[in-house]
């Protein structure tokens, strides 16, 4: 599955990547930048800025990634850096609190009304898995509902049928982990109120909790039905179990206040990632106070962390929160995820490629595969090489995409609509190539 680039040739790239496998595993820290579904090695970048990324071998790209999520203001967004920068001039860590934690934690009490307090994390593995505990903390039970392609992180519980890295490797359920920490694990399939009834009508007394992400970017862009969030909603209030929605990449992205703010559904919990530490690692995870206050120290729940409401990841955070709330990028992000979706596929169409390009707001993931995608079962009959070949062909034409079909692509305020025609431009060109292979 090797693609050889002729317009972008990569040699020091590779000798990165070459140079990178000898100490880290794979050559990567996170599998899913690995290139592993599409073959060929990394682009490895040197610097972003705006919409664009540059690579080490001075190629520039123009972005559809944006760090997987939280950049919804592009690279190097000048607020944001003044805000790191004046951080940075009183230290980088004090593992003690400081005012900015507060600070950050009022913005999303303010920006998402479901959650009434929240603590701050480093990483949205940790918000997933600590979002979890509490919930079986507070309800005294076990068992957790989890979709099948949803991906909460490596979370030991629910890296079962998960998506993104895990999918993409065909890997959804990794060795490494006891059977004792998925035993209370149920998997569902996303989209199947059916399921659902049936799984609550045989344990719903045992059930803490159910997650899901509000819309699926982990197998790609995968919408919810109206029926199945009031189903799933509805059945958790009524088994006394906990709604949980893992908005690590919705939350501040389909709107301000989140997947949960554009659908009108509220969660118990809410997992949050990405976007809140405007591209420093933070997380959060939070809730109703009641839920909440079973967290250590004010309850038994026990959850840590030494660089939790680092000052620096929560200034980044802060400047980032006021910038979109000062802004209100979603009604324009929605209208360009409106065109690339309908342009896109007017031109897959035009090249007789079957396809969909689901979207909600600025998330979008064009499947190489003709039924609408509801679920893990559907996504996974997508044409994965053709996929291959599409990403390829646009990277070598400047646009970076995700490097897998089963993940979400992300716009940015820094994108035009010259950004935008570019990224169209390339399309018709791969899908040309493509339809002929
Ligand atoms: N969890 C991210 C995609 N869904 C990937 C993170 C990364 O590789 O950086």
């Amino acid at each position: 599955m090797d693609f050889v680039s002729t317009r972008r040739p990569r040699p020091r790239s590779q000798q990165e990547f070459a140079r990178a496998q000898q100490s880290i595993p794979g050559g990567v820290n996170s599998p899913a930048r690995a290139f592993g579904a599409v073959g060929g090695t990394p682009v490895i970048i040197e610097r972003g800025d705006g919409p664009y990324l540059y690579d080490v071998d001075g190629h520039r790209y123009i972005d559809f990634i944006g760090s997987w999520g939280p950049h919804i203001l592009g690279h190097r967004y000048p607020a944001v850096i003044e805000a790191i920068t004046r951080a940075l001039d009183k230290g980088t860590s004090f593992g003690a609190p400081c005012p900015a934690e507060a600070d950050l934690a009022e913005l999303v009490i303010d920006a998402v009304p479901s959650i009434e307090q929240v603590r701050m994390v480093n990483s949205g593995t940790e918000a997933a898995m600590s979002a979890l505990r509490a919930a079986r903390g507070y309800t005294g039970r076990d068992v957790v509902i989890k979709f099948a392609g949803c991906y909460h992180g490596h979370v030991d519980a629910l890296l079962v049928s998960a998506g993104s890295g895990a999918l993409t490797l065909g890997h959804p359920s990794s060795p490494g982990i006891p059977k004792g920490c998925t035993a209370d694990t149920l998997v569902l399939e996303y989209n199947d109120c059916q399921q659902l009834e049936e799984a609550f009508a045989a344990r719903g007394s045992e059930i803490a909790c159910a997650m899901l992400e509000p819309v699926v970017g982990n197998m790609g862009l995968v919408i919810p039905s109206k029926e199945f969030l009031t189903t799933l909603q509805s059945l958790c209030q009524r088994h006394g179990a906990l709604l949980i929605f893992d908005e690590v990449m919705t939350g501040f992205r389909l709107a301000y206040g989140g997947a949960q703010s554009l659908f009108g559904i509220t969660p118990d919990m809410t997992a949050l990632g990405k976007i809140i530490g405007g591209g420093m690692p933070v997380a959060a995870y939070g809730g109703r106070r009641e839920i909440m206050q079973k967290v250590s120290p004010a309850g038994p729940v026990y959850q840590a962390g030494t660089l939790s409401g680092n000052p620096i990841a929560m200034a980044s955070g802060i400047a980032t929160l006021k910038s979109l709330k000062q802004l209100n990028p979603y009604p324009r992000l929605a209208e360009v995820g409106d065109r690339v979706s309908a342009e896109l596929s007017a031109l897959a169409s035009k090249h007789g490629l079957p396809h969909t390009v689901p979207h909600v707001g600025s998330m979008f993931t064009l499947f190489f595969n003709p039924e609408v995608v509801t679920g893990y079962r559907i996504a996974t009959k997508s044409n994965t090489a053709r996929f291959a070949r599409y990403f390829h062909e646009m990277l070598d034409r400047g646009i970076y995409l995700a490097c897998s079909q089963y993940e979400a692509c992300f716009l940015s305020i820094a994108h035009t609509d010259q950004h935008i025609s570019e990224m169209l431009t390339a399309a018709d060109e791969a899908f040309a190539i493509i339809a002929k292979t």
